[in-house]
């Protein structure tokens, strides 16, 4: 008879392998295999005008302290000599779908997480493969030999310890933490290797004490939910090494895009800007409403061609409040904007839903309980008297321009 789990599981009292896989410098790298000129140099993606970001740069331009996301301007004053390249989205997603075809080989269960980075739970392929360190390591290898991409994983029984092994193998490494170490593994890390912990949450650790992922582990799960509330258990587990408890996800969908389609194609920076605001506005108070918050913001875009790209940004804090959404929007829609043409759609959806009580709120800055006040009477009132009552200012352009009939958006002449 057929053994209900596989011969892995039993031996290693049904312990997950999991697998997270992160390229290294994505952009760079796929850039590099048509510019094998450049390899060693300092090279960074993104767009040089003064409004530009940084995407990603090479790390040889790390160095020098350049990093995703910082000011094209500032960039250019402290690494000087890098050479700059536009994005080439079409062969970054090319690249990452054969990356993630590489996985599947190995096994059905992979989750994509971005466009360089997934999940594999090789758990049930050991039977089929061997065991899970030797299939993470064929991974990495063929990855970097079929496509001349270099990678880097992590192997562990938690997607979360995973994660942090991945992010301490890189440049193209492979860590596998063995069943039963992973506490010992995680121990003399710093806090901030625990995937939601950042500039924000941080000075709230170190208050009281805590600097290392050990300094968690060894303190009393009483004591932790005391200072961190509904956050304390996720922190304990993984602190521990412990897989997390699985999660429903939650039951409405307040991530549906939003999105508006112009009648005319529309270029002026301030209408794209109102309509952006009022967009936001509408996701803003449809996540309070589900008492959730998110982690990503995901921008659609479409030209005169119908030529439409997407666009996401990831943050440490999760938030439902509509001024840090649009900004995060803002800068994705206008780094992103068609060169030759107008907008002819404009969208954004949230991702990575949380609901809203595991956000660490003891670390909210008086500045952040007073916006919080603010959403929560703007709210009331579009609950008392209609979502089309109160509104901020910036929406104003948008919504005054908007016909009601086919839901499209007029340019004002
Ligand atoms: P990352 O995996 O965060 O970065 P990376 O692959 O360039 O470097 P690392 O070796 O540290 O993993 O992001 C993947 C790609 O996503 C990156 O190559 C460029 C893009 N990206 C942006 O466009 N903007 C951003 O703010 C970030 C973080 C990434
Ligand atoms: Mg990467």
């Amino acid at each position: 008879m057929k053994p209900l789990v596989s011969k892995y599981a039993q031996n290693q009292n049904l312990r997950h392998r999991i697998m997270h896989l992160d390229m290294d410098a994505f952009y760079v790298s796929v850039e590099l295999l048509k510019r094998p000129e450049l390899r060693g140099q300092a090279v960074i993606i993104g767009g040089k005008s003064p409004r530009g970001v940084v995407s990603t740069c090479s790390y040889a331009a790390r160095k020098f302290g350049v990093h995703s996301g910082m000011p094209s301007v500032r960039a250019m004053r402290i690494c000087p000599d890098a050479v700059w390249l536009n994005c080439d989205f079409p062969a970054y997603n090319h690249y990452s779908e054969k990356v993630f075809s590489i996985m599947r080989r190995y096994s059905p269960e992979v989750f994509p997480l971005s466009i360089d980075e997934g999940r594999v739970d090789l758990t049930g392929s050991q039977d089929l493969f061997g065991p899970a360190e030797k299939i993470a390591h064929r991974i990495v290898n063929e990855i970097r030999d079929e496509l001349g991409l270099p990678a880097s994983a992590g192997l562990a029984n938690s997607g979360v310890t995973a994660k942090i092994a991945a992010e301490m193998a890189k440049p193209f490494g492979l860590i596998v933490v063995f069943p039963g170490k992973e506490k010992a593994f995680l121990a003399p890390l710093p806090i901030q290797y625990i995937p939601g912990v950042g500039k924000v949450s941080l000075p709230g650790f170190h208050k009281y004490g805590y600097q290392t992922i050990g300094d968690l582990a060894s303190e009393s799960p009483d004591i932790l939910a005391k200072r961190f509330g509904p956050w304390a258990d996720s922190l304990y587990r993984t602190a521990m090494g412990e897989p997390k408890k699985a999660r429903p996800t939650p039951a409405v969908a307040p991530g549906r895009s939003n999105e508006t389609t112009f009648s005319h194609d529309i270029k002026d920076p301030e209408q794209i800007r109102s309509e952006l605001r009022r967009l936001v506005e509408k996701l803003g108070f449809r996540l309070r409403k589900s008492n959730m918050t998110a982690r990503t913001v995901t921008v659609k875009i479409r030209d005169a061609n119908y030529h439409t790209i997407t666009r996401s940004q990831t943050f440490d804090t999760p938030t439902n409040r509509d001024h840090i959404l649009f900004e995060i929007a803002e800068t994705l829609v206008f780094t992103n904007l068609p060169k030759h043409s107008g907008l002819r759609l404009l969208g954004i959806s949230v991702q990575k839903l949380q609901t809203r009580i595991e956000q660490p709120s003891l670390f909210e800055s008086s500045a952040d309980r007073q916006y919080g006040k603010l959403y929560s009477t703007v709210d009331q009132i579009k609950d008392k008297f209609g979502k089309k009552t109160v509104f901020f200012g910036a929406a104003h352009l948008a919504r005054m321009n908007r016909n009601k009939d086919d839901k499209r958006y007029f340019q004002p002449v």
